[in-house]
């Protein structure tokens, strides 16, 4: 029988158990990356498990989430992460270099390779064909540290495209369809995988805007062959000698197809506040638009900024809107402001922001109240824009300049004439000089730890009796923007566990903080799909530190159950979901004999008087993590043995 390119990517990379669904597997992880709003936990966790130097073939930390340094603490931040980076082995690409999935797919993403990044969107180099994966910064602290990365062997769902885009319609409207036809669960314990002919009609950039997006389904991850566009692009960042062909074989098996006709795609839109609240922009035509924002790791490549420069050339922004721009990375930025793109968007009247997330985690650009924003990014969760009743909607490149033009949602293939084919420059501008290598003499090299940078709280192992009190109930869906928000007001305290435990939860209970505390042992109550998004291993560490013992929801969302793993938080799930309608706000949980409970996968809990039956589904190794009272904890004992 022929294999999938997962199972021979993975099949390579296997260190435990056996490639069959839902096995648990450990992998081999080559490459890893983190960012600036997750990279300084993930450095803490690293240096606390005593290793001089990473054992990746390559590391790589990027700050390009937080960097408004609006005080002291976030250029300390920087400087904590450059030097850590220095003297452990680790490439840093300085502030200002790029969105780190723009310019890990320029500069370092190899086929057939895997990576482990602490940010839920590494799937983008998938577009690169590697198997990339997104997890918490304690799982990529073990990964540098040379660990294998555990996950359930997924199954594998092949999206096979046939025929050919039309004019104005692009890769953002393809994910979008999906994410419509599937949801954001439609992905869980699912790796995507792309094949077909239509595949071969699109470059590596748009490959990556597919794969990025893929995390809004849920999957684990997606990936794209490595073919002659994959070729193509990597002789254009002089990076020839990384390619290898890759696909799947003819008579591989999938768990599941999808067949998407290409030419049938027409411009979507995902209205607020969920990514796969998808309908055709034709339908939205009313919709007047206050803010205009392009940019993100969805759609800042070079292809798209000169797309967006050509529609708007000549032309000016309407009155009613407000257009800003956030080129991907330096070599973005650089090309467009040699090529005239640069000088069609200044004059068109956009706004050119740092090549850094910015909007997008709610650094600045917050819309007007109740204002409607469309934005070429991948998340239109509540709130996420900086603004509590703003209005995203989550669009293309093409739709998100045409409207800009326009004031209202327009179709762009309605809209727009013929432009210039889009082609790739012959060479890309290459100049790694922002990326500083570690150094050769790391004995020197002196961490740099400024105030902000709290030790780590300790985590104790669990108590042989659980007895807390129900300090929330949620509902479905619940983001971990919702459990730990992002934005100015709080990335710069991301390296400060006690100071950010005060917002979780804010935007649902502000007295949420206040009233675990008093609880001293709580238990958080969630519907289906609990912790989706983010990659945040402070919605975890977070509630951990407030005295949050378990989270008893309907389903979990994977990063997030693997970080409440990470941190000693049992992630439990209603055996019947019906008994979900019962629990209420202050009710006392126990549970008798815990760690007898968590070596099995039913026990009961008494809830509010109660006996309600529980499931806890995890593999024996992760409860061999609860019993230690974490993953830090249990690794560090195994070194020191
Ligand atoms: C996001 O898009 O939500 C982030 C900010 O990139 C997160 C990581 C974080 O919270 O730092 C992610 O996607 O994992
Ligand atoms: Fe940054 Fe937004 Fe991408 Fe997250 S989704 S990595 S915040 S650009």
């Amino acid at each position: 029988m022929g294999k999938t390119l997962v199972e021979k990517i993975l099949g390579i990379h296997l260190m435990e158990g056996e490639c069959k669904k839902d096995e648990p597997i450990g992998i081999m992880i080559d490459q890893t990356l983190t960012q600036d709003a997750t990279g300084t936990l993930a450095y803490l966790q690293f240096e606390a498990m005593g290793i001089d130097k990473v054992q990746t073939d390559l590391s790589v930390s990027y700050v390009d989430h937080n960097t408004l340094q609006t005080d002291n603490r976030n250029m300390d931040d920087h400087l904590y992460l450059q030097s850590v980076a220095n003297k452990h082995g680790i490439y840093f690409s300085r502030p200002g270099n790029g969105i780190c999935h723009q310019v890990h797919l320029e500069r370092f993403a190899k086929p057939g390779h895997t990576l482990l990044g602490s940010d839920s969107h590494t799937p983008t180099a998938g577009g690169m064909c590697m198997i990339a994966i997104g997890a918490g910064g304690l799982d990529v602290a073990c990964a540098m540290a040379g660990e294998p990365f555990h996950l359930k062997y997924p199954k594998v769902i092949n999206v096979k495209l046939k025929g050919k885009l039309r004019p104005f319609v692009s890769a953002k409207d393809i994910i979008l369809y999906i994410l419509q036809l599937k949801s954001v669960k439609g992905g869980v314990g699912a790796i995507m995988e792309y094949s077909g002919e239509g595949v071969l009609t699109l470059s590596v950039p748009e490959r990556a805007t597919i794969t990025n997006m893929g995390a809004e389904l849920g999957a684990t991850t997606s990936i794209f062959p490595s073919d002659g566009q994959t070729l193509d692009f990597l002789k254009r960042q002089g990076r020839e000698q990384d390619y290898v062909a890759l696909a799947a074989d003819r008579d591989a098996v999938y768990d599941e197809v999808i067949e998407v006709d290409l030419g049938e795609i027409v411009p979507y839109a995902a209205m607020p506040h969920s990514p796969d609240n998808v309908k055709a922009v034709s339908e939205l035509s009313n919709v007047k638009i206050n803010q205009v924002a392009i940019g993100s790791c969805t759609n800042s490549s070079y292809r798209d900024l000169w797309i967006v420069g050509k529609i708007l050339e000549g032309k000016v922004i309407a009155k009613n809107v407000s257009l800003v721009i956030s080129p991907g990375s330096k070599q973005v930025l650089s090309m467009i402001s040699r090529d005239g793109t640069l000088t069609r968007l200044i004059d068109a009247g956009a706004r050119i922001l740092e090549c850094t997330c910015g909007p997008c985690i709610g650094m600045g650009q917050a819309p007007n109240s109740a204002g409607v924003t469309l934005r070429t990014f991948n998340r239109n969760f509540e709130g996420r824009s900086g603004t509590k009743d703003g209005q995203v909607y989550l669009v293309s490149p093409e739709t998100a300049a045409v409207s800009a033009l326009k004031g209202f949602l327009a179709d762009p293939t309605e809209h727009l004439d013929r432009i210039d084919n889009f082609v790739f420059p012959d060479e890309f501008r290459i100049d790694d000089r922002m990326i500083i290598p570690p150094s050769p003499t790391p004995e020197n090299v002196q961490v740099i730890r400024g105030p902000g940078i709290k030790p780590l709280p300790e985590m104790l192992p669990p108590p042989s009796d659980l007895s807390a009190k129900v300090v929330i109930k949620v509902g479905d869906n619940i983001t971990t923007d919702h459990i730990m928000p992002a934005g100015a007001k709080v990335l710069p305290f991301r390296s400060d566990i006690p100071k950010i435990s005060e917002f979780v939860f804010s935007s649902i209970d502000p007295d949420f903080h206040n009233k675990a505390k008093a609880a001293g042992s709580g238990v958080i109550i969630g519907g289906e799909n609990y912790g989706q998004g983010s990659s945040r291993e402070h919605a975890a560490i977070a509630p951990k530190y407030l005295g949050i013992k378990a989270v008893i929801a309907k389903s979990f969302a994977r990063i997030h159950k693997a970080n409440l793993i990470n941190f000693g938080i049992l992630p439990l799930t209603f055996a019947d979901p019906a008994d979900y309608e019962f629990v209420k706000d202050n009710d006392e949980v126990t549970i008798k004999n815990l760690h007898e409970a968590i070596g099995k996968t039913e026990f009961m809990a008494n809830i509010g008087g109660r006996d309600v039956p529980m499931r806890l589904d995890i593999s024996e190794r992760d409860r061999e993590l609860l019993l230690a009272g974490g993953t830090l904890a249990f690794i560090k004992r195994k070194f020191a043995k």
